[in-house]
């Protein structure tokens, strides 16, 4: 069970997204400005494709803020899809007049063939529009709350793109700074050399009808210790933090810290020595952990990358078949994105932002902003945690 909870509703071509965010605290401010950013640079990065020319996304708030603070109960947040105008009839939640046709082509990689088994539809398009990751945009607008409340509390999420294809990232991002610009890349990339090879590495492949998947990485600044709990699996964030990113449409591998290469490194030189000094107490001067330990926030920074799988949707389909007639044919064709690393790490914000909100109000409590704050700086005088920045 989660304190704070996080849940979705929406079809990708639907009248709109719907968030509902319940167990923040009472008098939280939240910026109106910093949600609908967030909302924009999870539709930025070179190798979308057409639907974000349509999508000019923001987050409505119907429920929950007054006057710009958080009131305590559930907060609902509205995200229209403008390309719904197109698809009015074929999505209308009412019957319609007009005949709409059926998808029966299941694209290989996607949820289209399991779910119309699971769930009992012969149109694929029921399934489709669910599983669509349009629905990152409402994760998005409600990980904008969660990262509003770890702000209050010094804490910052930042993400980067650190591989596209086989073209990989030299950036070794070490402090919040180090991100700045990042949105203006075109492909979120912090190494200008590799952006460039990136750019031209997905130009090349959707010139040969190919998608391209690659790895984003987050970095979260200024967490406490102790977040998360090493007592039952269920409370270790190590589980929590890459169940979340594994959550992610297309991600189909996540790592902590030096995460799989710790595998092959011996075990002297595999962790982070603890060193102790009068004016910074107790710190670390590597984090390989990626600032987990025992399933526990360290206080270093969190460190965490997600692989995302090339999207299954190609213009040069895969084979498949009919499930009307159940002939061999082609999967769907559909306008498609090439490439979404870029957004990806941007939704993968969100979600772990959720989580560590989440655990720091299992550890913390409070009704009120001022209550968790207070709480906050309480365990840290007691615990001796000097914040480095
Ligand atoms: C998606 C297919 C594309 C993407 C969509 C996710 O949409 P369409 O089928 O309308 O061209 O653009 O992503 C979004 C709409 C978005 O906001 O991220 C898919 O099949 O997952």
């Amino acid at each position: 069970m989660t304190v704070l909870r996080l849940i979705t509703a929406g079809e990708s071509h639907g009248p709109g997204l719907t968030t509902i965010v319940q167990g923040l605290p009472a008098g939280l401010e939240l910026d109106r400005d910093a949600l609908n950013a967030d909302m924009a640079r999870r539709q930025l990065g070179h190798g979308r494709g057409g639907r974000m020319k349509i999508e000019k996304d923001t987050a409505e708030v119907t429920a929950g803020v007054r006057h710009g603070r958080t009131m305590g109960g559930p907060i609902a947040l509205q995200i229209a899809n403008r390309d719904y105008a197109n698809w009015e009839e074929r999505m209308s939640p009412w019957p319609v007049e007009a005949e709409v046709g059926e998808v029966h082509l299941p694209r290989p990689g996607h949820a289209d063939l399991v779910g119309v088994w699971k769930f009992g539809h012969s149109d694929v398009r029921n399934i489709l529009e669910r599983a669509s990751a349009r629905e990152t945009a409402a994760r998005v607008a409600g990980g904008g709350l969660a990262k509003a409340f770890l702000a209050v509390l010094g804490v910052q999420v930042r993400s980067h793109v650190v591989q596209i294809g086989p073209v990989r990232s030299s950036a070794r991002p070490e402090r919040p700074e180090d991100f700045d610009g990042v949105d203006e890349d075109k492909v979120r990339c912090l190494d200008p050399e590799a952006s460039r090879a990136m750019v031209e590495h997905i130009n090349a492949q959707r010139k040969a009808n190919e998608s391209i998947g690659g790895v984003f990485e987050i970095r979260v600044f200024g967490l406490t210790p102790g977040l998360g709990s090493h007592v039952s699996w269920d409370e270790r964030l190590d589980g929590r933090l890459t169940g979340a990113v594994c959550s992610i449409q297309s991600v189909k591998g996540a790592e902590l810290g030096d995460g799989f290469a710790l595998a092959g490194t011996p075990g002297s030189g595999a962790h982070d020595e603890i060193f102790y000094s009068e004016e910074r107490g107790f710190y670390r001067e590597t984090n390989h952990a990626g600032g987990l330990e025992g399933g526990m926030t360290t206080g270093e920074p969190l460190i965490l990358r997600g692989a995302m799988k090339p999207l299954p949707t190609l213009t040069k389909p895969l084979r498949s078949v009919d499930i009307s007639t159940r002939e061999p044919a082609q999967a769907l064709r559909e306008r498609t994105d090439s490439s979404v690393v870029p957004a990806g790490g941007v939704v993968a914000e969100a979600m772990v932002a959720f989580v560590l909100a989440d655990a720091y109000r299992r550890k913390f409590g409070g009704d009120h902003i001022d209550d968790v704050r207070a709480s906050v700086s309480a365990y840290e005088e007691r615990i001796g945690w000097r914040r480095s920045a």
